[in-house]
């Protein structure tokens, strides 16, 4: 028996949680972590790229490097300058000998030899992004944004044509106004290649193709194609690329198209899925180019639909559907190198595990058992790269044997900066939440964990609704151990709604927000404290962010078992929340149209803001303002709310930031203030200086 299964027993003090040699997980530490990418093989599978990037707190700058991994021995080499303020993305291989990335939208190359110095190949007058480049195809292909029927150039000078202009008015006739985090403008990302090779000595780019170019027009150039996530078949004839179709209803149809067109730029791309209105992603070709594998939802304006698992074989225009009998949904496709296979990464009950798909026969295999792994990538026909994660563990370069079934460790990305710190498994628990449905959950214990103590519980509750909490190591504001290290028995529970338990479990969430999310978490909690005495029921603290900000505030109309709680750009009131948002598909399929009699009770049989007068716990607000999904007004509501009614509340207010909080300073002053609220609201002492 493992020690962590005897520890769940009582028998063990793992990580040393009761050793006093052991340091928690600081808000400085966390966020001095490196994190490691998604590695890149080189063509002859010897060789493979990865970025590994971290901030530094004291001179507020982050730091990107290359390294090289070599696969045969686990060798690793850094390959380019390592300088706070230097950054890089997008690692690609020119050929076996030269390596590319791309800096502030600019590719450059460099030697693979020891001290060689980086050169810009590529400073087109508008930046690029998503770059990728095979040797054998000589084509480079990347995403630019771009004017209506502009080249690169002529949206460098409208753009800053408009810069001088003396007002600065937007003007808006049809949906959307906005997206995520920005206003639209006339720019859109295309989808561009351009010709690279070696002549002389000299890596040289032609001149650019837009490949979405003989798409039908839209009359509203505000709402113009607009291509992001894209594949090129190996022998660079054909591309495939995802877009919304154009349309005055594409905030509420939530229809992505998956396109394919030859990389000439002179023929129409041929829509894929004519028969189908939901979203395609993940498009990659197999390794002989002949077909195209997506992933695919069926049901119409239903964003968190099962993904499919689609096939196109290009030369008999032939379409089928493999595995449909899953009742899991992958997130994710690899082809392996004998086009049997197709690895594919798939949340299975709290954990996202990479599981190999015949591609004949629909069946399928997992390979890895726990905690969370992505980025896979087939090294010739032995083995795969991926980068694997879990609630205790960084996110590191892993290497399986396919033929063993074994995994290795490659990269070791923070070694040295976690020696001796506390991190905290999790531990699995189930019980019967609402409709009498088993429900998945797990805990953490505290830093300097005593059994014969009691602690203060912290809940975190995951958003989408429709995704899940998952064991990996997050360097986001829901890190379960960041939350454990400062003095709190962490419980995660997946709720009715949740991805990775089958599609009907996620579909129950549908008209039901408030309703057996809010069972599952009371029942959850019950659980947690009934079973373990160490658990302080009297002192206990929510949080969430999204559909967890959501949930927040419909527990403080519901409950007062809480001593406080966290809402981190929560919807307040599900009625302003859906004229607010930008994706109208998302709240008309989960909950209804307020203007129509049926929608409208929905909307509010689910609306927090019904219960206004039965708010009664402190809560600490955090909005950012350019966030176009539930905007700024839904907190500042509900705060207003309860300060205008004397009851403790504090709003956090970051101009710079959208539904998520993206800069390392705010993060960290985050982290201060969320967990110095909740240890005040619980009168507890974290191990650690919170302020
Ligand atoms: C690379 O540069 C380092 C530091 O300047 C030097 O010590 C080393 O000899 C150089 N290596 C080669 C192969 O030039
Ligand atoms: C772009 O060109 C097409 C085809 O000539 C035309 O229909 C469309 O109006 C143009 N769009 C803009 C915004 O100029
Ligand atoms: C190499 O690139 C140049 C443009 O830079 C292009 O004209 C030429 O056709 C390319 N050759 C091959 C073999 O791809
Ligand atoms: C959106 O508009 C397109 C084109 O007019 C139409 O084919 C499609 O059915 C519409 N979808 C929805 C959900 O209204
Ligand atoms: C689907 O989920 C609902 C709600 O949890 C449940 O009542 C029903 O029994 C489930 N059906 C199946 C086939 O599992
Ligand atoms: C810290 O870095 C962020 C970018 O992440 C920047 O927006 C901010 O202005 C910087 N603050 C200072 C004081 O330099
Ligand atoms: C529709 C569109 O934007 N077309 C442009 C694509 O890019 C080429 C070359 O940069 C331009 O010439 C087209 O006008």
């Amino acid at each position: 028996m493992t020690c962590l299964a005897l520890w769940a027993l009582g028998f063990c003090a793992v990580n040393g949680s009761s050793d006093s040699s052991t340091k928690p997980l600081t808000i400085g530490l966390f966020h001095s972590l490196s994190r490691v990418g998604a590695p890149v093989v080189s063509p002859n599978q010897k060789l493979a790229l990865f970025v590994t990037s971290y901030y530094n707190q004291d001179s507020n700058r982050s730091t990107a490097y290359l390294s090289y991994i070599e696969i045969g021995s686990g060798n690793i080499v850094p390959l380019t300058e390592i300088k706070a303020g230097t950054t890089l993305s997008n690692p690609l291989w020119f050929d076996d000998k030269t390596f590319g990335f791309l800096r502030r939208g600019v590719l450059y190359k460099q030697d693979l030899q020891a001290n060689a110095t980086a050169e810009i190949v590529y400073n087109p007058p508008v930046s690029i992004s998503s770059a990728s480049y095979r040797e054998d195809t000589g084509l480079l292909s990347f995403v630019a944004n771009v004017y209506p029927n502009a080249s690169l150039a002529e949206s460098a000078a409208f753009k800053r044509a408009e810069e001088t202009k003396a007002d600065s008015a937007q003007v808006y006739d049809n949906l959307w106004a906005r997206h995520w985090n920005e206003w639209m403008t006339l720019e859109k990302p295309n989808l561009f290649v351009a010709p690279l090779n070696k002549t002389s000595g000299q890596w040289k780019v032609g001149e650019e193709v837009n490949l979405s170019d003989l798409l039908p027009h839209s009359p509203d150039p505000l709402t113009r194609w607009h291509v992001d996530e894209y594949a090129i078949s190996p022998p660079g004839n054909y591309a495939a690329f995802l877009a919304r179709p154009p349309t005055t209803n594409m905030t509420w149809s939530a229809n992505v198209n998956v396109y394919l067109t030859s990389t000439t730029g002179t023929s129409r791309p041929r829509l894929l899925t004519p028969h189908l209105s939901g979203q395609a992603s993940a498009p990659v070709f197999s390794s002989d180019g002949k077909r195209l594998a997506w992933l695919q939802m069926e049901t119409p304006g239903y964003e968190a639909d099962i993904n499919r698992i689609y096939i196109h074989t290009i030369a008999s225009r032939e379409t089928i559907s493999i595995a449909h009998d899953w009742d899991l949904s992958p997130h994710s496709l690899a082809w392996s190198k004998d086009d049997k296979t197709l690895y594919s990464v798939t949340g299975s009950k709290g954990r996202n595990l990479i599981v190999a798909v015949d591609t004949e026969t629909g069946h399928r295999k997992e390979l890895t058992v726990g905690g969370s792994s992505g980025a896979v990538r087939p090294v010739g026909t032995q083995s795969l790269l991926y980068v694997y994660s879990n609630t205790d563990q960084t996110g590191d370069i892993h290497m399986l044997d396919l033929a063993s079934g074994k995994s290795k460790q490659l990269t070791e990305a923070n070694k040295d900066k976690l020696k001796d710190v506390y991190l905290s498994p999790a531990e699995d628990f189930w019980f019967n939440g609402a409709m009498g449905d088993r429900v998945h959950g797990w805990m953490l214990r505290p830093y300097g964990f005593d059994r014969r103590k009691k602690y203060p519980i912290a809940l975190l509750i995951h958003g989408g609704p429709q995704q899940a909490s998952i064991q990996s190591f997050m360097h986001t504001q829901w890190n379960p151990n960041m939350y454990a290290s400062a003095g709190f028995v962490t419980v995660v529970i997946n709720f009715h709604g949740s991805s990775s338990y089958g599609q009907n479990f996620t579909n129950s969430i549908r008209h039901r927000w408030g309703d057996y999310p809010y069972v599952d978490i009371m029942r959850g909690i019950d659980y947690v404290t009934t079973r373990f005495s160490f658990a302080d029921k009297s002192r206990m603290a929510a949080l969430g962010g999204s559909y967890g900000g959501y949930m927040v505030n419909w527990l403080n109309g519901h409950t007062d078992q809480f001593k406080c709680f966290v809402a981190h750009d929560g919807k307040f009131s599900t009625v302003s929340g859906y004229y607010g948002t930008d994706e109208l598909w998302f709240p008309e399929w989960d909950l209804g149209k307020p203007w129509e009699g049926a929608g409208r009770a929905i909307l509010e049989v689910n609306n927090p803001e019904r219960f206004a007068a039965d708010f009664k716990t402190p809560t600490l607000f955090v909005h950012g303002e350019k966030d176009f999904r539930i905007p700024i007004s839904e907190s500042l509501s509900a705060w207003a709310m309860l300060r205008r009614r004397n009851i403790a509340a504090r709003l956090v207010y970051f101009p710079d930031e959208d539904h998520w909080i993206n800069k390392m300073g705010n993060s960290i002053r985050w982290y201060t203030e969320v967990l110095d609220w909740i240890s005040s609201w619980t009168k507890s002492t974290p191990p650690y200086h919170i302020r």
